[in-house]
């Protein structure tokens, strides 16, 4: 098994930041804005940009975060639920708003449909758009990032290892040929 670091801490604060500085180019500020990360990393990754985000513009954003794993097409029982995390015990709403997703790893893109779909029953976005740390490619669905900290081309035997700080102890992506 073959382990190479195809990101380090270093690198992934960069992409990060980069990635804040993006979102505010696209969306011309942050206003009306709410991130959501996918369970478990993106969490995570939502967090840390909205950290970013107000040093950067003094601005707080909400953010929370999804769990889709009863949501994927996998799985018969289908139930998500938003869990507020900065923005007290309201419910986060997302209506009308501009929600961003994040995730770790996009790979098939099913995890994404999921999670769309589990906004839609809260409510309607204006807009959705979707950040993620690691593209590995091989989508199944017509899915496509707005933001990539790092594209990673990637044979479906590999796989993709994302450590962070707040789960694993460190920042480091790595990839795994097995
Ligand atoms: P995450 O919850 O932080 O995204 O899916 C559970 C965990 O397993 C994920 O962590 C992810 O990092 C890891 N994982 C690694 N390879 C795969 C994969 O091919 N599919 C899924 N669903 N998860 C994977
Ligand atoms: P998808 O639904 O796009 O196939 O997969 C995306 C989800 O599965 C992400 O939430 C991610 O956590 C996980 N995933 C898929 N492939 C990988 C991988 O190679 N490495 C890691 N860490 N996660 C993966
Ligand atoms: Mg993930």
């Amino acid at each position: 098994n073959e382990v190479h670091v195809i990101m380090d801490e270093t690198a992934i604060r960069r992409a990060l930041t980069r990635i804040a500085h993006e979102i505010l180019e696209r969306n011309k500020g942050i206003e009306n804005c709410v991130f959501i990360g996918i369970k478990t990393r993106g969490e995570f990754l939502a967090q840390r940009i909205a950290g970013k985000i107000l040093e950067i513009e003094g601005t707080p954003v909400p953010w929370g975060a999804v769990d889709v794993t009863r949501y994927r097409d996998d799985q018969k029982d289908s139930t998500a639920t938003l869990t507020e995390a900065n923005i007290g015990l309201e419910k986060l709403d997302i209506h009308d708003k501009k929600v961003i997703l994040f995730d770790d790893v996009l790979y098939t893109g099913r995890t994404i449909r999921a999670a769309m779909d589990a906004l839609m029953d809260c409510g309607r976005p204006q807009m959705i758009q979707l950040a993620v740390l690691a593209d590995r490619g091989h989508r199944e669905l017509p899915i496509r990032p707005d933001y990539i900290g790092k594209n990673v081309p990637t044979a479906r035997s590999e796989q993709i290892e994302v450590a962070l700080t707040e789960t694993d102890g460190k920042d480091e992506v790595t990839i795994m040929q097995n």
